[in-house]
C-alpha cells in the first residue's frame, strides 16, 4: 500500500467528505514527470475515490484532451517537468473553452513568490509544495470539487434558462422572438454572401373546428403533432418556429426558392399523413411561401409570405402558394 498506514483513517474520513460532494465526473487529470511522484500521487487520489488519468508530459497531455474532450473536474499540475515546464499544459486548459473551467492545482517544489503570482494571474487556483501533507492535499482537493461542482450547476442553470427564453413550452419548437432574432442576423449573413433563403410560414387550416368539437386538450395535441411533422420534413440547419396560437414559421437557409417549394409539398404530405385516431378528418395547412429575392429586407419578405398565406386560404386551403 503506497498510503502511509497511520493516515489511514485520517483520510478515510476526508474520503468521505470528498465523496459526499456530487462533482460531475470525479476525473482528475495529472501531469507528473517523476514516475515515483506520479503513481503516489495517483494512488492517493484513486484511494480518495477519484479516477485519474495520469501524463508525464504536455505534449501526450493535450493530445489526449483534444481527442477524447473527457469531462474533467480537476487538473493537478506540477511545475517543473524534464526538460520542460507546464505552462503549455495551464494555457492550453485556459485558453479552450471546454475545459475553462477546470480547476487547476499546481504542485510545485518552490515557494518562490514572484513564480507563484504568475501561475496564479495565468490561472493556477492553487499550490501544493513538495513534499506534502496527505491531508492537506485532500482537503484543497475537496475545495476545488465543491467550487466546479457549483460552477457546473450555475452552468446547467443558464443553459436550461436560456433553452426556455427561446422554446415554445407546447411544441418545443422555437418561439418567435428567437425567430425574429435569428432571422435578423440571417438576412445580414445572406446578403454579405449573396446568397437566398426562402420562408415558408403555414396555418393550420379549420384548427378551431378541432377545439370545439374535441377540445382545447386534442387541440393542443394536434399542434405537438404537426410541430413534429414540420421539424421532421426539414433538415437540421433549418429553423421551426411556432409563430402564433396554430401558425408556423420556417427559415430555411441557402436555399432557392425553387428548391424551398419542394420542401413545402414535403410539409404538406407529412401533416396530411398525421394520424387521425377519433378525430373525424386529417389535418391540413395552408401555406405562403417567399424567397429573399423578392424583397430588400426580412419584414418585406415575411409578409410576402404571410399574403400568400391568406391567397391559399381564400383558394381553399390545403395547398401552397408562392
Ligand atoms: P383557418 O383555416 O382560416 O385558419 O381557420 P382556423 O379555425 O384554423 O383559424 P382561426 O384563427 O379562426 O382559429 C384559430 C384557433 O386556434 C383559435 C384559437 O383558440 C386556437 N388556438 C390558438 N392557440 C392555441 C393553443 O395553444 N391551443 C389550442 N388548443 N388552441 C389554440
Ligand atoms: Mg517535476
Ligand atoms: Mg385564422
Ligand atoms: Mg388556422
Ligand atoms: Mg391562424
Amino acid at each position: 500500500e503506497d498510503v502511509p498506514q497511520r493516515l489511514k483513517s485520517y483520510i478515510k474520513n476526508i474520503n468521505s467528505i470528498i465523496s459526499n460532494i456530487s462533482y460531475s465526473n470525479n476525473l482528475v487529470i495529472l501531469l507528473e514527470d517523476s514516475d515515483f511522484q506520479r503513481k503516489y500521487i495517483k494512488s492517493t487520489l484513486e484511494f480518495a475515490g477519484l479516477k485519474v488519468i495520469d501524463f508525464s508530459n504536455n505534449e501526450s497531455l493535450i493530445e489526449y484532451l483534444e481527442k477524447n474532450k473527457p469531462i474533467v473536474d480537476l487538473a493537478i499540475v506540477d511545475y517543473f517537468l524534464d526538460g520542460q515546464n507546464s505552462l503549455k499544459s495551464i494555457l492550453y486548459l485556459k485558453e479552450t473553452k471546454f475545459y475553462e473551467q477546470v480547476p487547476i492545482i499546481m504542485l510545485t517544489v518552490s515557494n518562490d513568490l514572484s513564480h507563484k503570482y504568475e501561475l496564479f494571474m495565468i490561472g493556477a487556483n492553487d499550490f501544493i509544495i513538495k513534499p506534502f501533507d496527505t491531508g492537506d492535499f485532500y482537503l484543497r482537493i475537496r475545495n476545488q470539487l465543491k467550487t466546479k461542482y457549483l460552477i457546473d450547476m450555475l452552468d446547467a442553470k443558464n443553459k436550461l434558462l436560456t433553452i426556455s427564453s427561446i422554446t415554445d413550452d407546447l411544441t418545443k419548437l422555437y418561439n418567435r422572438r428567437f425567430f425574429w432574432e435569428t432571422i435578423e442576423k440571417e438576412h445580414k449573413r445572406h446578403n454579405r454572401i449573396n446568397s437566398e433563403y426562402s420562408i415558408i410560414m403555414l396555418d393550420i387550416d379549420h384548427f378551431k373546428k378541432i377545439n370545439d368539437n374535441f377540445g382545447h386538450g386534442t387541440g393542443d395535441l394536434v399542434l405537438s403533432d404537426v410541430a413534429f411533422s414540420l421539424k421532421n420534413s426539414v433538415r437540421n440547419t433549418d429553423i421551426v418556429a411556432r409563430y402564433g396560437g396554430e401558425e408556423f414559421i420556417v427559415l430555411l437557409p441557402d436555399t432557392k426558392k425553387e428548391n424551398a417549394i419542394v420542401v413545402a409539398n414535403k410539409i404538406l404530405n407529412s401533416i396530411r399523413e398525421i394520424p387521425v385516431h377519433f378525430r373525424s378528418e386529417p389535418i391540413t395547412v395552408s401555406i405562403g411561401l417567399a424567397s429573399s429575392r423578392e424583397g430588400d429586407n426580412y419584414e418585406k419578405i415575411i409578409s410576402l409570405a404571410d399574403e400568400r398565406l391568406y391567397k391559399a386560404k381564400n383558394n381553399g386551403r390545403n395547398r401552397i402558394e408562392y
